[in-house]
């Protein structure tokens, strides 16, 4: 029934538009209900970063407002990053990354670790006083991985062990250049790197992070050599539990979604969760000021095909966006590109927003398995150390609290807590199919066809949305 469900050409984003309920500006469908809300009844994670701006207190409220009523896993942009945490050799500084933790820690939020063997952003030490010294280059690297890892052991459940190790050319092999890790080492780096960071958290999540992942499991692809790369690492007993791929894509690369779908079957296989670590979905800086309701319609639809994948592939765990709004977003910032995140310069959510809650809300919890415990997701623990309070409780209020309620018997739809209801329903493609105001009681929706809708109820400013059968 999922892939029923999952084939829609058409977001329901682009119906809403269509038909009015979106336009300039956007409003959200879902105002009663949260992405955290639904992922967590799934057992499933979806997160975004905090960007540099918050950990240099220089960001909009709405940021952190919205950071933590939507989502339930974190990622730091760049402050646990080697030149981050090491700037000057065994000197360490965990400020910002302990903010992060204990602003995780109080709103039940689970934290990725970004990342600890990368080519990039290596404190300059580490070239300078030992370039092409591998003795040397794997006690730094040893020394750092423990540190890190150690300090905080049992607060970040998950690390990018190592981050983009794999070239750019066609038929891919390990990035030999530009690398002072490889240049010095060899590739042994990344399975010493594994094997360090277990030994200093044994219950961490440990992956394999790149870029280009999504372009599918052709010959001489990254994504096939990454694969082979697994399977040897499992056949020596290298402790990698997760690979991820970044995914940072644009509006015109349709077929990746289903590329991603391959790379997490194929890793499967391999008892290997796939996690989704960076996704945006840019449009080409050139059309900034000029896109319209189609353009984000279609940027719904990829967000929507990728959180379909995600919660069909019962090996994938995580969903993370690399930016929440298109006001701080490296897409504009460093690559040519714009606004390729779920959330406007405005803080207003995008029509993709609405995408990823018709996903979600078309695969319910009942179908959607979970590479992870039962046990992360209880209340007050779905932070690590169970001392969440009730954070997850006290967060709620942002999402409006409702007095209404319905119920469906054949054909009839009974509404109570309401004298003048608004009543839509859509179908599961997002299309609105009826429509009746000022329902008080009940609506007869007798020229429905058979099957799954969307039913949303809305007086005032309270709202309620659920998925219905009609047999
Ligand atoms: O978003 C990050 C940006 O602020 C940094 O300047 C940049 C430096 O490399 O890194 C960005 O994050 C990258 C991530 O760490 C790894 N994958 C690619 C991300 C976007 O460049």
């Amino acid at each position: 029934m999922k892939h029923t469900l999952s084939f829609s050409r058409i977001a329901f984003s682009a119906a809403l538009i269509s038909t009015g309920i979106i336009g300039t500006g956007f409003s959200n469908a879902f105002a009663d209900e949260t992405i955290r809300d639904l992922a967590k009844e799934r057992h499933r994670f979806i997160g975004t970063i905090l960007n540099s701006e918050w950990f240099n207190d220089d960001i909009e409220p709405e940021f952190e407002e919205i950071h933590k009523t939507q989502f339930n896993v974190v990622v730091a942009e760049n402050e646990m990053k080697f030149d981050a945490t090491e700037p000057n050799e065994n000197e360490f500084n965990f400020t910002k990354g302990d903010k992060m933790v204990e602003y995780a820690l109080a709103n039940g939020i689970r934290v990725r670790g970004h990342a600890l063997a990368w080519h990039s952003q290596v404190a300059g030490w580490v070239s300078s006083n030992y370039a092409g010294q591998k003795d040397k280059l794997l006690a730094v690297l040893k020394n750092h991985i423990e540190k890190v890892v150690g300090h905080y052991k049992g607060q970040v459940a998950e690390w990018d062990v190592v981050n983009e190790a794999v070239n750019d050319d066609y038929n891919a092999d390990w990035r030999s250049t530009n690398s002072v890790w490889y240049e010095g080492i060899g590739a042994e780096f990344l399975d010493s790197a594994f094997v360090w960071a277990h030994a200093a958290d044994p219950n961490a999540e440990l992956c394999y992070n790149d870029y280009s992942l999504e372009w599918g499991l052709r010959e001489g692809s990254k994504a096939s050599f990454v694969v082979e790369q697994v399977k040897r690492w499992k056949a020596n007993g290298i402790p990698i539990t997760c690979v991820g791929t970044q995914t940072h894509i644009e509006i015109a690369h349709e077929t990746t979604p289903q590329n991603v779908r391959a790379l997490a079957k194929a890793l499967a296989e391999l008892d290997v969760t796939l996690n989704i670590t960076e996704l945006d979905i840019g449009f080409p800086k050139g059309s900034a000021g000029k896109l319209t309701d189609a353009d984000y319609a279609k940027q719904g639809h990829l967000y929507r095909q990728f959180m379909d994948v995600f919660l069909e592939e019962p090996n994938m765990g995580e969903f993370v966006i690399w930016g929440l709004t298109d006001a701080h977003s490296w897409l504009d910032e460093q690559q040519g590109k714009t606004e390729g995140l779920l959330y406007d310069k405005n803080y207003k959510p995008k029509p993709a927003y609405d995408s990823i809650m018709v996903s979600l809300k078309a695969h319910p919890a009942s179908e959607v398995k979970s590479p992870y415990p039962e046990s992360l997701f209880k209340d007050r623990m779905d932070c690590q150390t169970g001392n969440c309070g009730d954070s997850t409780i006290a967060i709620k209020p942002a999402a409006i609290a409702t007095h209404l309620s319905m119920q469906i018997a054949g054909r009839t739809l009974s509404i109570a807590g309401a004298n003048a209801a608004k009543v839509d329903v859509f179908d599961v493609q997002g299309r609105p199919v009826f429509s009746a105001k000022n329902v008080k009681g009940f609506v007869k929706l007798q020229d429905l066809a058979e099957g799954l809708y969307m039913i949303r109820v809305r007086e005032g400013s309270a709202s309620l949305t659920k998925r219905i059968a009609i047999r």
